[in-house]
């Protein structure tokens, strides 16, 4: 009897603490390379991450730098998706643009 938490044979069962933790979430990063065309990473970042392209060409900029740099944070299968999609349309296009997903 879920409603009344009680055992078959009457005892009254304490209430479970509730531990659901948010689900976990995915930072999806760009990874630098020496021949994908700045300007194509600007598209990507606006068209796939939905950022302005003054946004974008800083994020660009700042992969362009460091190596790396963090487009959005999203849930397991979003992140995933974008990852998906970012890497098919690079390919397509013939450049070794690398796209991550890491747990935030
Ligand atoms: N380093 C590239 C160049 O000089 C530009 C670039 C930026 C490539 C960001 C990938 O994720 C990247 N053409």
């Amino acid at each position: 009897m879920a409603t009344k938490h009680e055992n078959d044979d009457g005892t009254v069962l304490a209430r479970k603490e509730q531990k659901l933790k948010p689900p976990p979430m995915y930072q999806v990063f760009l990874l630098n390379d020496d021949y994908t065309p700045m300007e194509f990473v600007v598209a990507v970042i606006q068209e796939y991450f939905n950022k302005d392209r003054e946004t974008a060409t800083q994020i660009m900029l700042k992969v362009h730098r460091d190596g790396k740099g963090m487009c959005g944070v999203y849930p397991k299968d979003i992140a995933s998706t974008k990852v998906e999609l970012v890497l098919t349309h690079a390919r397509k296009a013939g450049h070794p643009l690398q796209c991550v997903m890491e747990e935030a």
